[in-house]
């Protein structure tokens, strides 16, 4: 059975609280207008909702080791909670954000709606693998997946703290941006992660093979992509915060999906994260829509 035949439910993130830059805020809103909906498919598809992030100023000055700490949690909070309100296990979940710090609530959320058999692959540039004393930047959507994976060692839990991803369900592609301390911790913590130069020499088929095998060795879990459009070449997604040149392309998410569609019904929910329509707009959301097509059909 495909995923395909599954009701589909959108939440919008409208949060930009996780980095400094403003826009990416209004990418929910904007797809919305657009009807997005009607291209994943007219009848099976709908917006549930769109989270608010609370009020704040961009710290500049860093105050606490997570910039905006606390509306950070308060953002957080209100997706993760939103996720268990409207997701049904035998729905499809697509999460439409917003910046990557809300990657950290919909991975444990979702975990939690899957009776914690959730399987996580995040497509990202970076590895958000950063802890609040490791980050350079203070930024949190560089934060989220340690976060996930329980990494932080500091009592700055959120309030879906206690529930974490085992590490053995997580696999990374597209990586090409890692900060030093990061990569050190990723390492010694044993992330599995596939570089660009990985995908480039061994392909994106071997890549997918590999991650399969590991994260779902029994066919059993059920399996939530984590995407960063800044995961893909920046030619193809110019609107985005923080591009790294030399990223995936549309071929390489051809064959992704391929490995995607084989799980069938398994396949049970999507982030789109990090798409600053105020950066660029019109390569941008053409090729966002061009994405939604080679997911959902
Ligand atoms: N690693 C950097 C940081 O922690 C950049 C993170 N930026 C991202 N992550 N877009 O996906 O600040
Ligand atoms: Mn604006
Ligand atoms: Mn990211
Ligand atoms: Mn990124």
């Amino acid at each position: 059975v495909s995923y395909l035949t599954k009701n589909i439910k959108i939440l919008g993130s409208a949060v930009s609280i996780g980095q400094p830059k403003k826009g990416v805020e209004h990418t929910p809103a904007v797809l919305k207008i657009e009807k997005i909906e009607k291209l994943i498919d007219p009848v099976k598809a709908e917006w549930v909702d769109i989270v608010n992030q609370p009020q704040y100023k961009i710290e500049r000055l860093r105050q606490s080791p997570i910039r905006n700490l606390l509306e950070n949690a308060k953002a957080n909070k209100r997706i993760h909670d939103a996720i268990l309100k409207y997701a049904d296990p035998n729905d499809f979940f697509l999460n439409i954000g917003g910046d990557h710090s809300i990657g950290s609530s919909t991975v444990t959320a979702l975990n939690r709606v899957h009776n914690e058999n959730l399987a996580v692959i995040w497509i990202d540039a970076h590895g958000d693998c950063n802890t609040p004393l490791t980050s350079p930047s203070g930024n949190y959507h560089g934060m989220p997946l340690a976060h996930a994976l329980g990494f932080f060692k500091e009592p700055v839990y959120f309030d879906w703290g206690q529930t974490i991803i085992p590490i053995t369900s997580v696999a990374m592609i597209g990586i090409r941006d890692l900060d030093i301390e990061e990569k050190i911790i990723m390492d010694k913590e044993g992330v599995l992660y596939f570089t660009m130069n990985q995908v480039r020499n061994i392909g994106m088929d071997k890549v997918m093979g590999e991650i399969m095998h590991k994260i779902d060795p029994y066919g059993e879990k059920m399996i939530h992509v984590s995407l960063d459009v800044d995961g893909f070449d920046p030619t193809l997604f110019p609107g985005t915060g923080t591009p790294v040149p030399g990223g995936l392309n549309f071929n390489d998410y051809k064959i992704f999906m391929k490995h995607i569609r084989s799980i069938g019904e398994r396949f049970v929910s999507l982030d789109i994260v990090e798409v600053n329509l105020e950066i660029e707009r019109n390569i941008t959301l053409m090729n966002v829509k061009e994405l939604l097509k080679h997911t959902f059909h």
